[in-house]
């Protein structure tokens, strides 16, 4: 088969507050969001993360771990999203809008998973207790789960 997409997305996570984004326009638009794209050739995934982090809100994250990787096909696309999720809590600069991202911080307590992708709901509570994490989700257009696997790793 083709190879996987490879698409990053982070997370800045301080105690009571994590920051998303507005996704403005491309893929997921209209969407809170991590923050994150498309691997180019030539970078790491970790690369990757930084960069579009810095590119869409003009922060530096000066601790990412890679903390869940998330497979995602969509029914009728034969590329499967390859999505490396990380999370950091010290960076530079303010949280700053752009033309792909409106950012804002969020209680942990008042994440708005309505307006997020349906898949966020399951995997967050893991994220935000520091646990690692590997699922598979098939989508059937942008809004609809058909089936998915989600596992919780630990470090033990
Ligand atoms: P560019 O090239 O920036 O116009 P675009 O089509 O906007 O590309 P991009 O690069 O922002 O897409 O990548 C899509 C982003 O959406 C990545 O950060 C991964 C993330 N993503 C994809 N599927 C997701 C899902 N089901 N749940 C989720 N994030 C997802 O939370
Ligand atoms: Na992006
Ligand atoms: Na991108």
């Amino acid at each position: 088969g083709i190879p996987n997409k490879l698409l990053t997305l982070v997370f800045i996570h301080q105690n009571s507050r994590i920051l998303l984004g507005m996704k403005k326009r491309g893929f997921g638009v209209n969407r809170w969001n991590g923050f994150g794209g498309k691997v180019q050739a030539g970078e790491t995934i970790m690369e990757a993360a930084k960069r579009e982090m810095l590119e869409e809100s003009c922060l530096t994250v000066n601790n990412l771990t890679e903390v869940g990787r998330l497979d995602f096909e969509f029914v009728g696309e034969e590329q499967i999203f390859e999505v490396h999720v990380f999370k950091g809590d010290q960076y530079e600069g303010e949280p700053t809008e752009t033309e792909e991202m409106r950012p804002k911080w969020f209680s942990v307590d008042d994440i708005p998973f309505k307006e997020m992708w349906p898949d966020d709901i399951l995997w967050f509570p893991m994220l935000l207790k520091d646990a690692k994490f590997n699922g598979y989700f098939k989508f059937k257009g942008h809004n609809d789960i058909l089936d998915y696997t989600l596992t919780e790793i630990s470090d033990s």
